[in-house]
């Protein structure tokens, strides 16, 4: 089941749900304990919550008339990186003073958990997506995010874009939260998935395409299991001596990086799409 927020032309906003694409949307009746995702996706059984919410298939609303916004509210969203092999090398080579940091963090026992954005600097689907004006090499960062619990429970997967600006980040590990975090540095969307059952790594792809002028300027996929770390180890290590009463949205690192000759340019535009989830569309603006 697919949870997603939802903005009507009137400006008016819903949570809605999808079944398997196959049923269609419908929308969730707000009730006076139930008007945030976050009382959706942190109840006991959200699955049985939003069926008693939802309204009669006989009354389902048609969602054309609706925009998606990014699945978030009063969430932080933080990152892990280095989680995947294609990470480590392509850090290596872009940092000119600390590649040996990617090297070892990539098997260390602590993983490297860097704080990504809060909700203002996230936009969702559709949504102008920003590379930073001080920088000349950035790429979009396609990415598998977990929803998390404040008791730090799994309970969902959405779609994250963790932009990044290489040249600042490779001129000096210590200016990482400069090449990351900035306005508009995070895409977060469609929908969130809930975690019903384990993910299926091996069966869940991220793929990533970069349009320009109307022509396919990259592409590249992975599958999750190619990250080198679990669910639980990451979500372990971001809780410890950390608390998130709101819940929060951790970003489990890029296994697609283009070729170090290529940056991200304004007017791209950028299509991250995960199995079972959907595809997050955002045009790129540098300005
Ligand atoms: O080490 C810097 C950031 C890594 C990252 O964001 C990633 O691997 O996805
Ligand atoms: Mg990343």
């Amino acid at each position: 089941m697919l949870i997603s927020k939802v903005e009507f032309r009137n400006g008016g906003k819903a949570l809605a749900y999808t079944y398997d694409g196959a049923l269609g949307s419908a929308i969730l009746r707000p009730s006076n304990r139930h008007q945030t995702l976050a009382d959706i996706l942190f109840a006991d059984d959200p699955v049985k919550l939003v069926e008693s919410l939802s309204e009669p298939m006989a009354t389902m609303v048609s969602l054309e008339d609706a925009r998606t916004l990014a699945p978030i509210d009063q969430q932080e969203v933080w990152a892990a990186g280095v989680t995947y092999k294609r990470s480590q090398v392509a850090r290596m080579e872009e940092s000119e003073t600390g590649a040996s940091h990617y090297d070892r963090v990539y098997t260390a026992a602590r993983p490297e958990i860097f704080f990504k954005a809060t909700p203002h600097r996230v936009v969702g689907p559709g949504q102008p997506i920003r590379i930073r004006r001080d920088t000349n090499w950035s790429v979009p960062e396609p990415e598998l995010a977990l929803v998390i619990s404040p008791r730090g429970k799994l309970v969902g997967y959405t779609i994250g874009n963790d932009m990044s600006a290489r040249d600042i980040e490779g001129e000096n590990p210590l200016y990482l939260p400069q090449a990351k975090v900035y306005s508009g540095c995070c895409g977060l969307g469609p929908a969130v998935l809930l975690a019903t059952e384990p993910l299926d790594r091996a069966g869940t792809k991220i793929s990533l395409e970069i349009v320009r002028a109307g022509g396919t300027v990259f592409t590249g996929a992975t599958d999750v299991d190619q990250m080198a770390r679990t669910f639980e180890d990451l979500i372990d290590w971001l809780f410890r001596d950390n608390t998130f009463p709101n819940g929060v949205f951790l970003l489990t690192g890029t296994g697609v990086v283009p070729p170090n000759e290529f940056t991200l340019a304004h007017g791209d535009v950028v299509n991250i799409s995960i199995s079972g989830i959907g595809t997050l569309t955002n045009t790129v603006i540098q300005s």
